[in-house]
């Protein structure tokens, strides 16, 4: 019987990624994210390419209402979940703590903190009923260490860090793995989200370097999916080449 991941953010970059990757591998989905035209084309191909099933919710994460009802009415047949995957999740603003806009740190905090939090409630019962489930979090290089006017964003990163390890303590004893996933850049919609459709700031975060792609992450993503029962990557921190450290990005001279 194939097995099931439910994707949060499955409409462009990673999660997108990673619904490709594990279609490819034979995993059922079901995917989730606000944009509806986006999920229903998403949808369309998945099954025709890979004749796998998919169901498609459409949701708000920080809408604590919308995520239990969508969970909730899951149809029994979709009710056994393998894999959460936690990737909803954005950045808005890179400005400095005093200017700042409060409304900008609330989504942040709202998406990749709550959002995270009401999700991982609400399909926990399932989670727990499946043998050897697994929740996988989307952290960042930003939670791990803050970086110039990334505060808030890089505050709810951390929150997720610290969120997974508890998870992984509280969780074991249902034999549920927590893995936190945190990548440096991505070149994915993050950048043009986070500067607010300025194209030319979101390509110039990804220029004179080869930064990550969706498909690198989707790729670490079901390397750690796919271990043997006993064996859970904890933590797994993952940059490119040029990238040593949030705030060492090695770019050669032209
Ligand atoms: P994208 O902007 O390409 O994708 C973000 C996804 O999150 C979209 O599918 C979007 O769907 C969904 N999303 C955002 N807000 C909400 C919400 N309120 N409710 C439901 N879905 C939401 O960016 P990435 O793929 O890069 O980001 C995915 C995750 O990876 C995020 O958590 C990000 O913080 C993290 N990350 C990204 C890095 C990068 O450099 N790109 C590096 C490290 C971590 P929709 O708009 O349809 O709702
Ligand atoms: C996204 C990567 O370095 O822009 O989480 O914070 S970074």
């Amino acid at each position: 019987m194939n097995k099931t991941i439910f994707i949060t953010g499955a409409t462009s970059g990673i999660g997108k990624a990673c619904a490709e990757k594990f279609a490819k591998e034979n995993y059922n989905l079901i995917l989730t994210g606000r944009r509806k035209d986006r999920l229903d084309l998403l949808e369309k191909e998945l099954t025709q390419t890979y004749s796998v099933k998919v169901l498609t919710l459409c949701f708000d994460v920080q809408d604590k209402e919308a995520v239990f009802e969508n969970i909730n009415a899951l149809p029994a047949e979709w009710q056994q979940i393998n894999i959460l995957l936690n990737n909803a999740g954005l950045a808005l603003g890179k400005d400095p703590f005093d200017t700042a806009n409060l409304e900008d740190w609330e989504t942040m905090l709202n998406t990749n903190v709550h959002g995270l939090l009401y999700v991982t409630k609400a399909i926990l019962p399932f989670l727990k009923q499946t043998k050897n489930s697994h929740i996988i979090n989307m952290g960042s290089i930003a939670g791990k260490e803050v970086y110039e006017n990334g505060n808030i964003y890089c505050a709810s990163k951390s929150a997720v860090d610290a969120i997974s390890k508890s998870m992984r303590i509280d969780l074991v004893k249902y034999g549920i793995k927590v893995t936190a996933i945190h990548p440096g850049a991505v070149e994915t919609e993050f950048s043009l989200v986070r500067f607010k459709g300025d194209e030319n700031k979101a390509a110039a975060t990804y220029q004179d370097y080869i930064p990550l792609s969706g498909n690198d992450i989707a790729d670490s993503i079901y390397f750690c999916a796919t271990l043997p029962a006993h064996v859970c990557i904890n933590d797994l921190n993952i940059t490119c080449l040029n990238q040593a450290s949030a705030v060492y990005l090695y770019k050669p001279q032209k």
